[in-house]
């Protein structure tokens, strides 16, 4: 340690296993650490760079260029001012949709997408929102016109960011609704966090027919196969054809009407979590 709470350069890089260059690298380039100069000249990093290091070497791992694991490194590391403002650009969102006023509630999610993760934004502001919209909607807070403008906005949203997602050389999994089921969103949700961790996706969407499934996986060699419900009687309904299905390839089933009883009935795979979490467990799971 140089002094209370501040390492030098050599330390920090034996706390990370980070050679010297390197480190020195990451801050001229990307501005990843950010020391203090000490009487002599040497740089004097806060013990808080060890952190930024390790998130730093994560999200290369993870297959982030260096410039965005850098920036990504760096908003993980200012987590509690990010909660806070992420809490009210989603404050701001919902008085922009409850207004019916699009270009406003755009601009919301721009400014958010300037300076969040791309999973950061989905895991603690749209989806959580969505949830939430339900809840007020039941209470009688909201009407279904403004539940449907806020869900439609927020939909043509993720599209955008779904732009590409067929791209690359990755596995594919290929995400459908059973029939009958039209909420989408977080599978949507699924597929972009799926893409940015180096899958393609093949995108069927709401209300998809069983039988047509199998001819799909077949031809782009699907990976996985993910359902999602809300409503359990649309699995219920598949049951038969996705336990058929679950026989030639790996097919998980998520989402609220997504049961372990059902998955375990039909062979599937059970997803419990959110779609930014399901997405690391099924990267992980392909190693
Ligand atoms: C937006 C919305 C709609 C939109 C859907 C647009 C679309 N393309 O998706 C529209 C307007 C079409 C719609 C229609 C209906 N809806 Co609706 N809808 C919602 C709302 C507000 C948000 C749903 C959402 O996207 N949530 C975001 C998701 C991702 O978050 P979540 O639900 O908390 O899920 C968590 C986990 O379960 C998991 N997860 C969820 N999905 C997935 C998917 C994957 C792949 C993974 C990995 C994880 C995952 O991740 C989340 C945590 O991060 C909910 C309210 C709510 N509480 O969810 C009602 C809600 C789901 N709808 C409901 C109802 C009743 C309906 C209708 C029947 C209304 C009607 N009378 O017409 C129809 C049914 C249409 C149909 N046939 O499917 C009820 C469902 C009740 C039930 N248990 O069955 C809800 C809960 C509202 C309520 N409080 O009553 N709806």
């Amino acid at each position: 340690m140089a002094s209370e709470g501040l390492l030098r350069i050599g330390e920090l890089s034996r706390r990370t296993g980070v050679k010297p260059d390197l480190l020195r690298a990451w801050e001229r380039r990307y501005s990843l650490l950010e020391p203090e100069r000490s009487a002599g000249g040497f740089r004097l990093y806060p013990a808080s760079s060890i952190d930024r290091v390790t998130a730093m070497q994560e999200q290369l791992a993870r297959g982030f260029s260096a410039a965005e694991a850098a920036r990504l490194a760096v908003l993980e590391g200012d987590a509690p001012t990010r909660s806070a403002s992420i809490d009210s650009l989603v404050a701001e969102l919902s008085d922009a949709l409850e207004g019916y006023d699009e270009p406003l509630a755009q601009s919301v999610i721009d400014r958010m997408l300037s300076a969040f993760s791309v999973d950061a934004i989905l895991r603690d502001a749209l989806l959580p929102f969505l949830h939430e919209l339900g809840l007020r909607w039941e209470r009688g807070e909201v009407s279904v016109a403004q539940e449907h403008f806020a869900s439609s906005v927020i939909r043509g949203r993720l599209l955008g960011l779904a732009r590409g997602w067929g791209a690359g050389s990755g596995p594919v999994a290929i995400l459908a609704c059973p029939p009958g089921e039209e909420h989408d969103l977080g599978l949507l949700a699924l597929g972009i966090v799926l893409h940015d961790r180096g899958w393609r996706v093949a995108y069927l969407g709401p209300d998809t027919p069983m039988e047509t499934l199998a001819g799909a996986a077949a031809r782009v060699s699907a990976k996985v196969i993910v359902l999602a419900a809300v409503n359990p009687k649309r699995f219920e309904a598949a049951a038969a054809a996705l336990e058929h299905l679950a026989k030639r390839h790996q097919v998980a089933v998520a989402g609220p009407g997504a049961s372990a009883a059902f998955a375990k009935r039909t062979g599937a795979l059970l997803l419990t979590g959110g779609p930014v979490d399901e997405a690391e467990r099924l990267t992980a799971d392909r190693r």
